[in-house]
């Protein structure tokens, strides 16, 4: 009998065999969708990242925004400057649409190729989201102009209303929000970010072409109850909120069947360890370092180890019209890790991601 000792029974206590070791290499992912912050955050956290990652999608919500084209061309800068390694990392920017972003701007930053997407938050739905959109209206010809140059809109998909459930959100959202802004602009491309529920799923398998999603690493590995039974695990909270066990599984579902239009975006989210430990804590989940031996076992719990290349390295690309990596990364098997260490930065630590059950894989051609 499997003895339960959470909320959930984990596979049993039992010494681990000497694993032969088992091998996996596939081409070297990229993140579409990640939060570098600035300064201190930036240089301590961004290593972390192009250890294992190629390219990553960088989320524009800095105090203030990257709204402009010149804001992402200088945001950029820093990163590189931060970069380890010259040539190593590339980092795709967004824009943040506000309700005041210049469509010729847009097009501009996308002309440049440095700029892949423009980044959609409604006002207020997530950490650092005050500049969001309020009246879509207002942002209908940046819309008309991204859907003529195909410049892809990345989407925090939840409704802010007071009123809706904050479990009920992502749900609200795609039959309130997403799907009369798809029917009222055709041709858009819409990334609907870091999905968490059933619903997302289903209404993403329905899309055309012109859909994709990304999921995040703690989105398929934890569930509300792991947030929240037996003691409120702040390293937890995030938003989209972690939603109920079978919205998981349908999450797994979909990232370990091989769909296309489904990538992997951790949603990385570093705060300091003292702003998530507070009687208000921040939303956020910092996973950069442990992502892909997360994957790995997700995927290989799921007898799916043969679609994580395509779910890491190869969906994202081909949504965002761009080659794959031509390098590789060898993941092994082995004895678990422990809990993972914290990141330290010049203004106090940040804790990574920690599943709650051991990790057996890790990177072993690190950067
Ligand atoms: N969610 N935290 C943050 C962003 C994301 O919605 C997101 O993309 C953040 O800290 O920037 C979070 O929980
Ligand atoms: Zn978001
Ligand atoms: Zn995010």
């Amino acid at each position: 009998m499997t003895p339960k000792t959470g909320p959930f029974p984990r596979p049993p206590a039992r010494a681990i065999p000497r694993l032969m070791t088992q091998r996996l290499t596939i081409r070297r992912p990229d993140d579409w969708h990640l939060h570098l912050r600035d300064g201190a955050m930036l240089k301590a956290v961004l290593p972390q990242t192009v250890a294992h990652f190629s390219r990553a999608i960088i989320m524009p919500n800095l105090v203030p925004p990257v709204v402009t084209m010149a804001d992402a061309m200088a945001y950029r800068e820093r990163i590189l400057a931060a970069a380890p390694g010259v040539g190593l990392f590339e980092p795709l920017m967004t824009l943040y649409l506000t309700e005041d972003t210049d469509p010729e701007d847009v097009a501009a930053a996308h002309g440049s190729g440095l700029v892949k997407a423009v980044k959609l938050y409604p006002a207020g739905a997530t950490t650092n989201s005050a500049s969001g959109v309020r009246d879509f209206d207002k942002v209908r010809p940046v819309l008309e102009k991204m859907a003529e140059i195909g410049m892809p809109l990345c989407v925090h998909g939840e409704v802010t209303t007071p009123e809706v459930d904050i479990f009920d959100r992502e749900a609200v959202f795609i039959d309130t929000v997403l799907d009369p802004l798809r029917r009222a602009t055709p041709g858009l491309r819409v990334v609907m970010e870091h999905i968490t529920t059933a619903d997302a799923v289903a209404y993403l398998q329905d899309g055309n072409d012109d859909l994709g999603a990304t999921i995040t690493t703690h989105h398929l590995m934890i569930n509300r109850n792991h947030m929240l039974v037996g003691g409120i695990r702040p390293h937890y909270y995030c938003l989209p909120i972690v939603k109920r066990e079978k919205h998981r599984e349908a999450l797994v579902d979909l990232a370990t069947s091989g769909f296309s239009r489904c990538f992997l975006g951790t949603d990385s989210a570093p705060h300091l360890a003292t702003d998530k430990q507070s009687p208000c804590g921040c939303a956020g989940v910092f996973s950069a370092p442990v992502t892909m031996s997360c994957l790995a076992e997700v995927f290989e719990e799921a007898g799916a180890l043969d679609k994580l290349e395509s779910f890491a390295s190869l969906n994202g690309p081909a949504f965002y019209r761009l080659p794959a990596n031509e390098a590789t990364i060898t993941l092994a098997k082995g004895e678990p890790a422990g809990v993972p260490p914290q990141i330290e930065t010049e203004n106090g630590p940040v804790v990574v991601f920690d599943p709650g059950r051991p990790l057996h894989w890790h990177v072993e051609d690190e950067l």
